[in-house]
Parts: structure tokens; C-alpha cells; sequence
């Protein structure tokens, strides 16, 4: 049904075209664009173009072409596919917003890196501002800090039912713990993934329904690294990778953990700007999900907790400006732990808190080098901050050796009575200890039951497809 309308409408509006060709002499172009910019800061900002069909009858595709000064560049866009010649960046329909009846608009957004302004700006080849010169500057923004979200259309959504996503809907902090709509604590339990750029194939839909569906996982976290050849080799391509897998796992109603996962440098000022540029991305396109928690700094090392505070303070506006509802995830001094491996506390923590509502602490450890001191002190923490197990491991700190069996344990017990949320590293064939899948399992693409799984990978499995206990009312 609806393709046969789509056709009628596409059809008339050809017929309409050739007769108003051959009979009146309409103005060039009747098709407008404003581009407006929506969020700044010194190295780059954020802008939406609303694209206008302002003739009397329906366009079933358009083109804008936006000329950005030399130095300047756009990283990424949503709601348009992006192509690129020289300086002169084209954005067509992302698949679902070609089509426009009379009157009607779409709106995409972009991030670019960079302060300049476009130098021109065509859509369907003649001006923006409709009719004009097909040269025509752009004007001047409008406005310069973002009063409402980008909706965000995407192809895929949340299933209905009793997934995790659909039970909880968005969630929030409260108190001390993560609690879902209905304003009671739930526990989120799940997996990471290791780094994107050293396992891409080990991320896709067969691999995301094992996850969903044979482990029950609530949550997938996606370590996307920015050094070490990852995000910062390639900042569109892996803003495009993580938002991929934001739909993997939006559409099987698991929650998605965008980790930003710096490690060497540990300070992530060193990242500041990258950080800004990502998470403005992420979460304009991210805005209308669901699903999204944002964690700004995977391992803090070398740095001190006033460092890592002001970083956070500077990072959380780009996400609230463009979603405020959606929980944020702080790292922690020495490599998470809270400031324990730096011989510190989460004192330091509860004496200067960082200055943002709806926030979780982060807090990692790795099972046999990590025991009863660790433990003691996520305990004592989690009585005033809210806290977060974005990442743990079974073996030792270095990802690799043994399992040990008792310690993981004591672990996991002890995040199940406090309700902590956690994921695992990792959800992958990496060859060491800590890996859930045996090695070549990603090459082979069959990932559900428990022929593929290393030792951590099958107590892993079968701590998490234990029934999950979220309240309803
Ligand atoms: C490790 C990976 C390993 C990789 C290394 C590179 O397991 O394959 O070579 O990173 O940096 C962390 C980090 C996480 C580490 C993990 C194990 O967040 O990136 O992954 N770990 O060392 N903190 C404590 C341990």
C-alpha cells in the first residue's frame, strides 16, 4: 500500500513539473535551505540545515552543496548521506526524507571541525536562499547555542515487548542507583566489545543477536579507543562505526554504551576537543534514543581528580545541549579504580563532586589482580555515589592469564547485592584470557551457544542470562 501511494505521489509530481515547465515560467529554484549553526566551541561546532520544498508540488529527491573554507571540514552528518569533492561537501536523503510535498521540510545536521562558515551554499544546484545566484554566501547564523534537540529518524526501532529497553524506557539516576521509568533501581548487565578498530568483524547482526538473544545481555558497551589507531585516525569513520551499533542494538532492545575509551594518554584533556567534536556528534544524532548512556573517559591515569572533574564539566554540556535526559558516566582517578591503584579514594570524589545532575561514576576492575581492598572501597563509594561497572575483566589487569574463579565471583556478587551495573571486557575472539569468544569464532560468524566460549566467556554467559528482576510499576 504504502509503495503505490509513494508511486501516485512521485508520479504526479513529474507530470506537475513537465506541465509547469511547459506552460509557466516558474523562478529557477523554489527549493530553500537555511543552514544555521546550533553549538560551538574554539575548535569546531555543530550545525542544522532545514531544507524547504517551497513549490507547489511534491520533489521527490534534493541536493544540497555546502563550500567550507580551507582548514575547515565536516566529520560527520545525520539525516543525509554526506559525499565529498575537494572542499565542497554534498548531502542527499539519508533513505527515508527524499520525497517532500509542497511546503514540506527536512532538517539534517552536521559537525564540523574547524570555525569557518560555508562560502556557498546550493541545494539542487541553485542558491540556498531560493532562486538567487547559484553563488550566494550563506547568511550569517542566527543562533549560536542549541535550543531544542535534533529529532533523530532512524530506519531502525526498538522492538515492542520485553526487551530491556522496553521494560525501562530512558533512564536516570536516582539516588545512588540507575533507575528505570518507573523510578525504581535496576541493574544492567552486559558485555564490551574490545577495541572497534582491531575487531570490526566481530560486531554485526549475527554476533548482536547471540548477545541479545542467547545471553540475554541488557547492554552493549562500544569501546571505541582514540588513540592507538582508533578514533583519532579516522573521526567520521568510527562516529559512523559507534552509531552503527547503537541501531544493533537499539533494534534488540539492549541498552548502548558509548565509551570513549582513552587509555594512553590517561589524562583526557589531551582529548579535549576530540571529546567535544565526538559527543556532539554522537548525541545530536543520538538525541531521541532511548537506549544511549555516555561514558566520557574510559581510564584516567596520571592525572589528578580536579583534572579529570574539569574535563567532565566541559564535556557534559555538549551532551546536554543536545540530550539532556541521557545519563553520563565520569572515569576515574587510576585507571577507574576510584583512586585506589593511585593509592587515593573515592574521598576525593565525595569531597568535590563534579557540578551535573544525572551522573554515574565509574568503576573498573580485573578479577585476580583486584580483591578485597577493591571491593571494600566500591562498596563504601556506592553508599553516596552512584556508581557504574563500565568495564571488568576475569583475569588479571593485563587482559590475559587465568581466570580466576573465586575472585569473579566475590565480584559479581557484590555488584548484583549493590544493583551496579556492569559490562564485561570482552565480547570478543581476541586471543587472551579475557575474551569471551575462542579464537576465529568472528571469522566463522556463528556466535550463539557454548561451543564458541572461552571459560570467562561461558561464566560470563551464564551469569548474565539469569532472569532479570526490573520492576514494572
Ligand atoms: C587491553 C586489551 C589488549 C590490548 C590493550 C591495548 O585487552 O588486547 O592490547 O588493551 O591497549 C583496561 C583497558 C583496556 C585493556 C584492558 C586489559 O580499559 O583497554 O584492554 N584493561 O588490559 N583497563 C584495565 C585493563
Amino acid at each position: 500500500m504504502r509503495s503505490n501511494k509513494l508511486k501516485v505521489l512521485l508520479a504526479g509530481a513529474v507530470v506537475a513539473a513537465a506541465s509547469a515547465v511547459a506552460l509557466i515560467a516558474l523562478p529557477a529554484s523554489a527549493e530553500t535551505a537555511a543552514f544555521t549553526v546550533t553549538n560551538s566551541w574554539s575548535t569546531g561546532y555543530e550545525a542544522s540545515v532545514v531544507v524547504k520544498n517551497d513549490t507547489s508540488s511534491t520533489i521527490s529527491t534534493w541536493r544540497v552543496e555546502l563550500t567550507l573554507p580551507a582548514g575547515t571540514s565536516v566529520v560527520n552528518a545525520w539525516n543525509a548521506t554526506q559525499a565529498s569533492a575537494g572542499s565542497t561537501y554534498t548531502f542527499t536523503p539519508a533513505g527515508w526524507n527524499a520525497t517532500l510535498g509542497a511546503g514540506a521540510s527536512t532538517e539534517f545536521g552536521l559537525i564540523v571541525n574547524g570555525t569557518g562558515r560555508p562560502t556557498t551554499c546550493l541545494v539542487n544546484g541553485k542558491a540556498c536562499g531560493g532562486g538567487g545566484t547559484p553563488t550566494s554566501p550563506v547568511p550569517s547564523p542566527t543562533r549560536t547555542i542549541t535550543p531544542t534537540p535534533t529529532p533523530t529518524t532512524t530506519p531502525t526501532s526498538a522492538p515492542a515487548g520485553r526487551t530491556p529497553v522496553a521494560i525501562n524506557g530512558q533512564l536516570h539516576v536516582c539516588g545512588v542507583n540507575l533507575c528505570n521509568q518507573y523510578n525504581r533501581a535496576i541493574q544492567l548487565r552486559g558485555m564490551s566489545t574490545h577495541g572497534l578498530q582491531w575487531f570490526a568483524n566481530c560486531y554485526n547482526a549475527a554476533s548482536m543477536d547471540a548477545l541479545a538473544n542467547d545471553w540475554q545481555a541488557d547492554l552493549l558497551r562500544i569501546a571505541m579507543y582514540v588513540q592507538e589507531g582508533g578514533y583519532e585516525t579516522n573521526p567520521a569513520g568510527f562516529t559512523s562505526r559507534v552509531n552503527t551499533l547503537v541501531d544493533l542494538a537499539e533494534a534488540r532492545g539492549m541498552y548502548a554504551l558509548i565509551d570513549f575509551h582513552t587509555l594512553t594518554p590517561g589524562d583526557p584533556n589531551y582529548n579535549l576537543d576530540r571529546a567535544k567534536t565526538f559527543f556532539a556528534a554522537v548525541s545530536a544524532r543520538n538525541a531521541a534514543k532511548k537506549n544511549v548512556i555516555y561514558e566520557i573517559a574510559n581510564e584516567p591515569n596520571g592525572v589528578s581528580w580536579a583534572g579529570i572533574k574539569s574535563y567532565a564539566e566541559q564535556v557534559i554540556p555538549v551532551i546536554r545541549a543536545n540530550d539532556p535526559d541521557a545519563v553520563v558516566i565520569v572515569g576515574t582517578r587510576g585507571w577507574s579504580s576510584l583512586g585506589v591503584s593511585d593509592g587515593s579514594s573515592s574521598a576525593e570524589v565525595i569531597a568535590n563532586p563534579v557540578r551535573a545532575t544525572n551522573i554515574m561514576y565509574t568503576f573498573h576492575f580485573y578479577a585476580a589482580s583486584h580483591k578485597d581492598n577493591y571491593r571494600a572501597e566500591l562498596e563504601r563509594a556506592a553508599a553516596s555515589l552512584p556508581m557504574f561497572a563500565t568495564e571488568f575483566g576475569t583475569v588479571s589487569a593485563t587482559g590475559g592469564g587465568a581466570v580466576d574463579t573465586a575472585s569473579s565471583a566475590a565480584w559479581l556478587d557484590l555488584l548484583d547485592r549493590l544493583k551496579i551495573s556492569y559490562a564485561n571486557w570482552t565480547f570478543s575472539d581476541a586471543g587472551e584470557g579475557s575474551a569471551a569468544l575462542k579464537p576465529g569464532t568472528c571469522a566463522s560468524g556463528t556466535y550463539a551457544g557454548t561451543g564458541v566460549l572461552t571459560e570467562s566467556g561461558a561464566l560470563l554467559r551464564s551469569r548474565i542470562r539469569t532472569p532479570d528482576s526490573f520492576p514494572t510499576s
